[in-house]
């Protein structure tokens, strides 16, 4: 099990009335986790046209080589994603006694709190969530007892949309592996699972010793990221480091998530990323997280096993994985793992090694 540490009381500091850096959030020197510079030939995380006639290529590629990339011509309606980040700003921007009304409870998933993964480390994380599983009118109606409803209808259509460009993005995932979504009798059904999870990372006046959102993988298939025009999320990439995914206007960045690596029989890897801080601006990010409907059991495709490939993994319904999860944090991928790498199939998500924290 990954060590756990007690929370910490400055839980629920209001961070954008902070003018030093409290002890709390105070992490190690960062630099040894800098990102790499090469000037000359900097390693880029791939930008992919959807509707590019070789898209099912790019995208497969993306996932080998990165587990990352950001899309355009997604079809999600720009002004969408404008009204998504205008009722994100209006939540954070309550006051700290209004948004404890709808905290997470202890055990609960949806609502608003820090970052689940904090219990995994001994600092807190300079930034505030807010997550939406099902439907966000509860927890709306306690933020704002009469005027709930514009919230919950962008969040609804945001959603759906989402839900929308997931399938797309399954598809071609699917499809660059050889395979089709009738192939994967779940893919196409509409009891997908997913979570929306706002992100909110104020000005920081220190933020060379602080940390937005540490360094993880996510739990799903996919995820959709929408960030606004502040700079702060960055990937690591094998043999190149840190790299940081630049906001593009209208662009949404994609991450492959644990389960699509046990999918993919780890061919594509899910990416350890995170989310950096600044001086000056107010960061926020969506994350839209998306999963199989959540008892099905994930297990390696068949058609990218045999012999020579075995799967490496073994089969776990996403509810399953979410609990390892919980235990064992960035090693539950490992915990999950039937055998060794082979001789030219290494899994290239052993994130042992890579300092998250
Ligand atoms: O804010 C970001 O850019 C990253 C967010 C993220 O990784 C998450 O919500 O899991």
């Amino acid at each position: 099990m990954h060590k756990r540490y007690p929370m910490i009381n400055h839980k629920y500091l209001d961070l954008t009335s902070m003018k030093e850096l409290p002890e709390s959030h105070a992490w190690l020197s960062l630099d040894h986790e800098l990102p790499s510079h090469n000037s000359s030939t900097p390693d880029q995380v791939p930008v992919i046209n959807l509707k590019d006639p070789n898209a099912i290529k790019l995208v497969g590629h993306a996932c080998k080589t990165w587990g990352v990339f950001q899309v355009t011509n997604h079809g999600v309606p720009i002004n969408l994603l404008q009204q998504m980040e205008a009722a994100g700003r209006k939540l954070f921007a309550l006051p700290m006694q209004q948004k404890l009304k709808a905290a997470r409870s202890p055990n609960g998933v949806s609502g608003y709190g820090v970052a689940r993964i904090s219990a995994f480390f001994p600092k807190l994380m300079w930034s505030e969530g807010f997550t939406i599983v099902g439907s966000p009118y509860e927890h709306a109606r306690k933020l704002w007892p009469n005027r709930y409803s514009r919230f919950c209808d962008v969040i609804e259509e945001y959603k759906e949309e989402m839900n929308k460009l997931a399938q797309k993005l399954m598809s071609l995932m699917l499809g660059s592996l050889g395979v089709t979504m009738d192939d994967v009798k779940w893919a196409s059904l509409q009891g997908s699972s997913a979570a929306l999870q706002l992100n909110s990372y104020p000005a920081c006046p220190d933020p060379d010793r602080a940390m937005g959102l540490a360094a993880h993988t996510d739990s799903t298939l996919l995820t959709i990221l929408h960030q606004n025009n502040t700079s702060g999320l960055q990937a690591h990439k094998e043999g190149t480091g840190w790299v940081t995914v630049p906001p593009i206007p209208g662009a949404l960045v994609i991450n492959v998530g644990d389960l699509l690596h046990i999918l993919s029989n780890g061919l594509y890897p899910s990416v350890l990323h995170r989310a950096m801080v600044n001086r000056t601006q107010h960061r926020l990010s969506v994350a839209y997280l998306y999963g199989p409907p959540s008892n099905v059991e994930i297990s390696p495709l068949s058609k990218l096993t045999d012999q020579v490939h075995p799967p490496l993994y073994r089969a776990v319904t996403w509810s399953e994985y979410l609990g390892t999860k919980a235990k064992h944090f960035n090693k539950a991928l490992s915990s999950v793992r039937l055998c060794g790498p082979l001789n030219g199939f290494a899994d290239t998500n052993d994130h042992n090694g890579v300092q998250v924290g």
